[in-house]
């Protein structure tokens, strides 16, 4: 998401009223009746600035996009990480403060016109005043956009026509070494629980079609409602991308979760998504010495695989399910969303 850099009150009021500054200068030289060049160069003065300011805030708020017309992904993706109420209100307030520069600008032009030019320079003053209290009201507005465009600033790139797989289970189970083996991606991986963050997103090609493959932070087994941001960003992905998901079992139980709660989020996610198709993928058997005591995690033979991310067993065989996913036509479903 673009958004353009974010001047403080200070720099916008500076632009202005140099600017003013310059444009009434230059008016000096001019020949203008004694009786008139005060006021025209003073109304020359405010209407700039007000020109200069108005501009500054309009390049802003045509930047940043509308967020309803954004997919419903990036919506609920702004929303987890600045909040989209809090966006539309900053942008509000932008606009608020155009809207009274604009009056201000009339306003303070014909005042100017209409009393005899000993008087223009206070007026002026007066104007300056004004727009400078109008601009300092939109402080906490523009650092919020300064925050939102520095946070905003890895939102990632959805490719929304690729076929989308997403890789989702308890944290530390080997989500990101996976990614690494199935797309070209260079996630960061690490022998702690919550080393990915945010969407990372690799891609790869099958058959001529372009794959995305979806490595999402890892998710605990507690309900939806009780998650935090970091964790719904996997579930945004799940909702609104993904055709088929992977879902990752550690076997090992290196990771530090006992394979009871990675069995109850598996079972979680699959009643909340229940029309995308699911696969297990039992991970870091390089570990495991007799795999029996995995039958009572094992609900779908067929869906089920073991492997070794780290090592690259079973690539071959994700890749066989990978290549069978077909795209899910989420244009009706994100229209009924609407309603509740
Ligand atoms: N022995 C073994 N270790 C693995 C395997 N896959 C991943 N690991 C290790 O498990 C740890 C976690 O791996 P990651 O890929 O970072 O796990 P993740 O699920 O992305 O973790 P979060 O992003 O923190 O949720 C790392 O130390 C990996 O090297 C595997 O197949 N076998
Ligand atoms: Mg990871």
């Amino acid at each position: 998401m673009m958004i353009p850099t974010i001047p403080t009150p200070e720099e916008i009021l500076d632009k202005g009223f140099s600017r003013g500054k310059k444009q009434a200068d230059l008016m000096r030289s001019q020949k203008i009746p004694k009786h008139l060049k005060g006021k025209r160069i003073e109304e020359r003065r405010v209407v700039t600035s007000c020109q200069v300011i108005k501009d500054k805030l309009k390049s802003i708020i045509d930047a940043v996009p509308e967020i309803e017309s954004l997919h419903p992904f990036y919506q609920d993706y702004i929303d987890i990480t600045v909040g989209v109420d809090d966006m539309k209100q900053a942008l509000g307030a932008l606009n608020w403060a155009y809207g009274i520069i604009t009056q201000l600008e009339k306003e303070y032009g014909s005042k100017i016109r209409k009393n005899p030019s000993e008087k223009a320079t206070a007026i002026q003053k007066q104007a300056y005043g004004r727009i400078s209290s109008v601009i300092n009201k939109i402080r906490k507005d523009l650092d919020f956009l300064d925050f939102a465009k520095q946070n905003l600033r890895n939102m990632p790139t959805i490719d929304f026509d690729a076929t989308t797989i997403v890789i989702a289970g308890f944290p530390n189970v080997g989500k990101s070494t996976l990614l690494t083996q199935l797309s070209s991606a260079d996630p960061q991986v690490a022998n702690y629980p919550f080393t990915t963050k945010g969407i990372q997103i690799g891609h790869t090609e099958i058959h001529w079609r372009s794959i995305q493959i979806i490595d999402t932070p890892g998710l605990l087994d507690r309900p939806v409602l009780e998650m935090n941001d970091i964790e719904m960003n996997a579930i945004v992905a799940l909702e609104h991308l993904a055709d088929a998901i992977l879902f990752i079992f550690d076997a090992s139980e290196t990771c530090g979760f006992h394979l009871d709660n990675q069995y109850n989020l598996s079972k979680q996610i699959e009643k909340v998504f229940s029309e995308i198709p699911m696969y297990y993928l039992f991970n870091k058997m390089d570990l495991v010495e007799d795999s029996a005591y995995l039958d009572e995690y094992i609900d779908d033979k067929e869906k089920s695989i073991f492997i070794s991310a780290i090592e690259g067993e079973g690539v071959e065989e994700i890749n066989k399910i990978i290549r069978s996913i077909k795209k899910i036509d989420r244009t009706v479903e994100e229209e009924d969303d609407e309603y509740y």
